[in-house]
């Protein structure tokens, strides 16, 4: 029985607030601020708890090692010689934000029945461009068996930034689906991070129908606003999209080919005259988990910035009132990660599959999630100002936070 699983990647000890990532308008506003990764980890946990309180199913991705030792290496540096700026690449915490960790292609939609995932290059960025290897040993033990197809990354010519350009419309989860690829090609001031070549290979490595597989252009005009990645402005749940007026390039042609190619294609779209660019950016709510749990009723899970900014909440309200295709709004607090730039539609993969076929290590039920959050709560640091970052103790007590997590889930092999 093929169920939406979204994976969340648990905020690593070492979460803060470097400014390292250029077109990410948060991560340049909050550049040295003190970070707090206990609170930002228990944050994510409420979320998860918050998803599976609506029937939904929930899985987890563990932080990676930091410091990113063999990446210094590979620099010819260590933590407590390198320089501050690469100290804090190798630093960062930055796998939290799992749509970043893999485009996945659900069985429906490819031609071998497996469900497909490659995993993301996200080559543009220095401080996420060594993920890669980690989270590749990560799905390679969760989805470890037949059902699955785990690809490495696509070469490093093309950027590739996973799910949070993809998008895949269906009337049902079960059913064959079209699969958009977002790409950029410029953003003005700022980074284009996916390439349409990387975007068009995982097409052809996930043996994906050409006649269900569409390619968009997203518009400089969202990038250079903001909108770093396609997830930043739009965000699609069966046979929904759900989408600022401004997302894509050509926005008329890809409307027409999804009402085309999609049974029951709705299309829910916010002019900018009533939420401009600005303040979707701001606010993320498009960077929201748009889900339909076990009632039925489709639920946005947005970020508490959507309640606190007057031109969203305003729409959310008619929207509601309207009986629109989104039937709920739950408000959740993840404003540590919206602090870098990661809305709760960052914090998660999802993956369409039998959840029987997941290494159940990485699945999550209340009560994993309450001994998650005890390891957490006893030694996450509570705060780290970034100018610290390679203090020793601090980075002693980082890699024993994470080594203590993986024993809790017996993940120990990760280490
Ligand atoms: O890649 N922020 C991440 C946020 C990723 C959001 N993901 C999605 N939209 N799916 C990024 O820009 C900030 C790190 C820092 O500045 O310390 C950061 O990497």
């Amino acid at each position: 029985m093929i169920r939406e699983i979204n994976f969340d990647g648990i905020v690593g000890p070492s979460h803060n607030y470097a400014g390292l990532s250029l077109g990410n308008l948060a991560s340049a506003r909050n550049a040295g601020h003190v970070s707090q990764p206990r609170a930002a980890a228990l944050q994510g946990i409420d979320k998860m708890r918050s998803n599976i309180g609506l029937g939904l199913v929930q899985g987890i991705f563990v932080p990676q090692p930091r410091p990113a030792h063999a990446w210094l290496i590979e620099l010819g540096t260590t933590i407590g010689e390198a320089e501050h700026h690469l100290a804090a690449n190798a630093m960062s915490a930055s796998s939290m934000w799992a749509a970043n960790a893999a485009t996945v292609s659900p069985s429906p939609d490819t031609g071998d029945g497996r469900c497909h995932l490659t995993v993301a290059n996200l080559k543009t960025m220095p401080h996420r461009s060594h993920e890669w290897p980690a989270t590749l040993a990560q799905l390679q033990l969760a989805f470890a068996g037949n059902a699955f197809a785990v690809h490495g990354p696509v070469p490093p010519a093309f950027g590739d930034e996973g799910a949070a350009n993809h998008m895949r419309l269906a009337p049902s989860h079960g059913e064959p689906g079209v699969e958009v690829f977002v790409y950029g090609v410029t953003g003005g001031p700022f980074p284009a991070r996916q390439n349409i070549e990387a975007s068009k290979a995982i097409a052809r490595l996930h043996r994906l129908d050409p006649g269900r597989t569409l390619f968009a252009a997203q518009s400089e005009q969202a990038i250079a606003a903001g909108a770093f990645h396609n997830d930043v402005v739009a965000v699609a749940n069966g046979p929904v999209l759900f989408s600022h007026e401004k997302a894509f390039a050509e926005r008329d042609a890809l409307v027409e080919q999804l009402a085309a190619k999609v049974p029951g294609f709705e299309l829910v779209e916010v002019p900018d005259a009533e939420v401009p660019l600005a303040d979707a950016v701001k606010s993320y709510l498009f960077n929201a988990q748009l889900a339909t749990p076990p009632d039925g009723a489709m639920t946005l899970v947005a970020p508490t910035e959507c309640r606190d900014t007057p031109s969203v909440n305003a729409w959310i309200e008619r929207h509601l009132a309207s009986n629109g295709a989104i039937r709920r709004v739950n408000f959740v607090d993840v404003r540590q990660s919206m602090a870098n730039g990661g809305g709760p539609a960052c914090l998660r993969l999802r993956v369409q599959c039998d959840p029987a076929d997941v290494d159940p290590r990485f699945l999550v039920d209340e009560a994993k999630l309450d001994r998650l959050a005890q390891v957490i709560g006893s030694t996450w640091p509570s705060e780290i100002a970034t100018a610290e970052i390679q203090a020793p103790a601090l980075v002693a007590d980082i890699e024993r936070a994470r080594a203590a997590l993986l024993g809790a889930l017996d993940l120990s092999v990760l280490d």
